[in-house]
């Protein structure tokens, strides 16, 4: 019995030194669990030795452990209050400030204007095509009919990453890639970004999105570019308004047209209006018959098949259907301008 109660002491001595150097609440409860602990703690140690201690001595060492228990207890307690997480210091809210004000975005009106022109498409049955913007001489220039170095490619400059690669002039390189995969019936638009040397104005952007379109099947002409443009233009503006057909020329295209409908402004009454200049028509679409060569390079027979293709620049347009005077509008992203547009 003497043992054990010297041992008791020992330990109590030994908690109270280990207690002295706890500095937070983690070395805290190592000491905790060290005395504690149910099954391997010191005191439980001490508790086991009980059984061979002799019956009328237990109740005085069974006092004293118990005794060193609580002393264990209330001194590890009173040093986790000390040691506890401050509490978080609740925050006041000012109710007289103003409210926090949120920014929601908004669909930018070029493609919305895109989604318009699509829409009018997939109705009279095409399908959209999609191919890269990075693209190679022969896709954008070679296979369209423009001969090396010829002034015609003057219209189309670019950016040129390589002598061969480049950023696509037109998405017309997408209907070559498609007609090299599939043959006749073909009938497709390919909306997407193309790119100019052209530095910006109200009326030019060194990037700017296109759709062109192309039809190939047996027995097509020209009654069938007029007929699909008509529509088209008559569906994106209105069921009344003028269309004309002026002659032109493409190296892809032969013969081909540009189409222009009535000034969107003034419907041709104004001498001076910003918009047509004063002449009364808007130059919307360039379009045309493939030229037979074209068909040829994709292998296409143009003794058997024909076709007519057509492009219009989707900036160009949006802003004559909004009024818009400047087309770097579309790229200042300015919320106030965006926020005005949404689908009809
Ligand atoms: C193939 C054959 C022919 C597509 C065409 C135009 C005329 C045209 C311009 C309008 C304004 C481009 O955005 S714009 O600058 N487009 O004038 N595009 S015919 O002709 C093709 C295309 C692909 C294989």
């Amino acid at each position: 019995m003497e043992n054990l109660k010297i041992e008791i002491q020992n330990k109590r001595k030994s908690f109270e030194d280990a207690l002295a150097k706890v500095k937070d609440r983690h070395s805290l409860q190592d000491i905790r669990n060290e005395y504690l602990s149910r099954q391997r703690g010191i005191i439980t140690g001490i508790f086991e030795q009980l059984k061979h201690v002799k019956p009328e001595e237990r109740p005085e060492i069974g006092n004293l452990i118990n005794d060193f228990k609580n002393h264990v207890q209330e001194r590890v307690l009173a040093l986790q209050e000390k040691f506890a997480a401050p509490k978080k210091v609740l925050e006041k809210v000012d109710l007289t400030l103003p409210g926090e004000k949120k920014y929601w975005g908004a669909p930018h009106p070029i493609p919305l204007f895109q989604q318009e022109i699509e829409n009018i498409f997939l109705r009279m049955g095409f399908s959209i095509a999609d191919g890269p913007e990075i693209e190679t001489d022969y896709y954008n220039f070679g296979a369209l009919n423009f001969p090396p170095h010829h002034p015609a490619r003057d219209d189309w400059d670019t950016l040129y990453i390589t002598d061969d690669v480049l950023l696509r002039t037109h998405t017309s390189p997408v209907q070559i890639r498609v007609m090299e995969k599939k043959k006749p019936p073909i009938r497709i638009i390919n909306p997407g970004k193309v790119y100019r040397k052209e530095a910006p104005d109200p009326t030019h952007l060194p990037m700017f999105f296109q759709v062109e379109g192309l039809v190939v099947d047996l027995g097509i002409t020209f009654a069938h570019l007029k007929g699909t443009l008509e529509y088209f233009l008559k569906a994106l503006f209105h069921e009344k308004i003028k269309i004309r057909f002026r002659p032109s020329f493409f190296p892809f295209t032969e013969p081909s047209a540009e189409v222009d409908i009535e000034c969107t402004v003034c419907g041709g009454k104004s001498e001076d209006c910003r918009v047509c200049g004063g002449g009364g028509w808007i130059e919307i679409l360039g379009s045309g018959m493939v030229d037979p060569q074209v068909l040829k390079n994709v292998n296409i027979d143009p003794e058997k098949y024909s076709g007519f293709a057509f492009g219009l620049g989707v900036d160009r347009t949006a802003m004559f259907a909004y009024q818009i005077p400047d087309m770097r509008y579309f790229y200042e992203n300015d919320l106030r301008f965006i926020r005005q547009f949404s689908l009809k």
